[in-house]
């Protein structure tokens, strides 16, 4: 279990009781409460199968309402409660540690409005993504954010964690698309700042508080978001690249010469295409390269666009930076390329255990690290590969070993933090702190801002009932 693997314990919560259940029972009908302990295992472990929780009770509300009541009554119990989206996350914080209670937004998916001229969407939040982005494109609109867990994670879990992903280059971050937010505090007070306004400066913009808190200061229950119009040209490269900082060049040209209908810049090193390849039997469409780039575009003319993308190819094949490629504008060979990109995150779980860094780093630094780790790892790890979002700023570095070993974690951390923290990156760019990673978020926050962020805490959730565990450390 986690607690083992990472030496915690539990807080003093209530335990739950019989007369619990009745009451849960009395609000939610019997099948939205889970006792049974086969129904309640995948609510206890996560995505990458890093973490184990010992949930005994999952509850499933459909509204805003079922989720105050239960608040409210958790908090009175003194009953933690581990909220979880589509349990994606990469950071073990949507799974329990102990016994907390899980609540699901799983029934929560009722899309509320949608203002074609606008293009605010307002929805519950446990609407997955892949389903909200396939409404909207039959609408002429599009979702802000595109990320690999996109066919299971929650646009709560999104918010909850400001997720990042494949399109943040072009469309902003969720601080930005998020319009408002409607969200359950611990002690079940419901806080409205739906509003749909694209701009609203009346007093303190609380809606951040509850982007990126980790379902640590509140409950999203529904969420008001901007959605982009459905471009008339997508167009997507794919290049093979010599070295690292080709691929810097790369990016500052694609920046000068494709502009403002650029909308993805991402990179992949040979090993992690190598190993998505061999270990999930997908096809890749040109040869093998020591690094990859991934180019796509978003803009209003298709014979414009695919020109542009065309002579950007041609010109930096000319200059050496692409040693090969292939652009395209056809669904069916977007979609592959993309899938091996999006894949490359699961694609070790066969050959064994990852751990997984996902750190924002100056971009002169940006691949710097993988070497650097390779050489650290010696012959312990079965690989050691970077890919991500370079236009971000936002390299994943796997290290993967056979099996989980407190050596290779000993070697691997703090010093990967410590180095990022030199180059003034950030420890957790993208995924979040969650579970695994409080001990370490000093290395990219001060203490002021961290008594503050203690401080905000206490205030929202006074018994500290909600994902308790995770992303703020102990009390000093
Ligand atoms: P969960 O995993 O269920 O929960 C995430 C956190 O939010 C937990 O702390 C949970 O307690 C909390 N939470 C969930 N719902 C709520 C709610 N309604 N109210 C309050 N708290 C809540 N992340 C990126 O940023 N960029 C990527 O490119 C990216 N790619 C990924 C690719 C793959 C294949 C996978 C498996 C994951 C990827 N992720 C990425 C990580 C993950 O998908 C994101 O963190 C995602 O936003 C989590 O959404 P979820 O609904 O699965 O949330
Ligand atoms: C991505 C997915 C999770 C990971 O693919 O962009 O965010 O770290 C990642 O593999
Ligand atoms: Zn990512």
């Amino acid at each position: 279990f986690s607690w083992e693997k990472y030496n915690v314990k539990r807080k003093n919560f209530g335990t739950i009781q019989s007369s619990d259940i009745g009451f849960f029972k009395s609000i939610l009908d019997e099948k939205r409460v889970l006792t049974d302990e086969n129904d309640i295992l995948p609510y206890n472990i996560d995505w990458i199968k890093n973490c184990r929780g010992q949930s005994k009770l999952v509850l499933r509300p459909k509204t805003t309402e079922e989720v105050s009541k239960i608040l409210k009554y958790c908090n009175d119990r003194r009953l933690a409660v581990c909220p979880q989206g589509g349990n994606t996350g990469l950071v073990g914080g949507s799974v329990p540690v102990f016994d907390e209670i899980v609540l699901s937004f799983a029934l929560m998916n009722k899309i509320i409005s949608l203002d074609s001229v606008s293009g605010s969407m307002v929805c519950e939040a446990g609407c997955i993504l892949e389903n909200l982005d396939n409404y909207v494109r039959e609408r002429g609109l599009i979702m802000p954010l595109d990320l690999g867990a996109k066919g299971t994670c929650h646009i709560g879990g999104n918010v909850s964690t400001n997720a990042g992903g494949l399109r943040l280059l072009r469309y902003g971050n969720l601080h930005g698309s998020i319009l408002g937010i409607e969200a359950v505090k611990a002690d079940g007070t419901v806080i409205d700042c739906l509003k749909s306004l694209k701009k609203d400066n009346t007093g303190y913009h609380l809606k951040h508080l509850f982007i990126g808190s980790e379902g640590t200061l509140g409950l999203v229950t529904k969420v008001a978001i901007h959605c982009p119009v459905l471009p008339n040209a997508v167009n997507l490269g794919f290049f093979g690249v010599k070295n690292f900082d080709n691929i810097l060049k790369l990016y500052k040209s694609a920046k000068k010469n494709l502009g403002e209908i650029l909308s993805a810049f991402e990179m992949a090193d040979f090993d992690a295409i190598n190993t998505t390849v061999r270990n999930l039997k997908l096809p890749n469409p040109i040869a093998d390269y020591p690094f990859y780039v991934l180019v796509e575009t978003h803009g209003s003319n298709e014979a414009h666009d695919s020109e542009k993308l065309m002579s950007f190819l041609s010109k930096e094949m000319e200059t050496g930076l692409i040693l090969d490629g292939t652009v395209t504008s056809e669904p069916a060979k977007m979609q592959t390329i993309w899938n091996l990109r999006e894949s490359i995150a699961g694609a070790s779980l066969k050959s064994g255990y990852i751990f997984k860094y996902d750190v924002s780093i100056p971009q002169k630094h940006y691949y710097d690290l993988v070497p650097i780790l390779k050489k650290r790892m010696g012959g312990r790890a079965v690989s050691v590969y970077g890919y991500g979002h370079v236009g971000d700023g936002n390299i994943h570095i796997n290290v993967v070993v056979p099996e989980y070993n407190s050596e290779v974690a000993s070697l691997m951390e703090p010093y990967i933090f410590e180095e990022v923290s030199k180059v003034n990156g950030s420890i957790s760019a993208e995924h979040g702190i969650g579970f695994r990673k409080p001990k370490y978020i000093h290395y990219s926050k001060d203490q002021s801002a961290l008594h503050l962020m203690s401080d905000l805490k206490k205030l929202m959730d006074p018994n500290g009932i909600l994902n308790p565990y995770k992303v703020l450390p102990d009390e000093p």
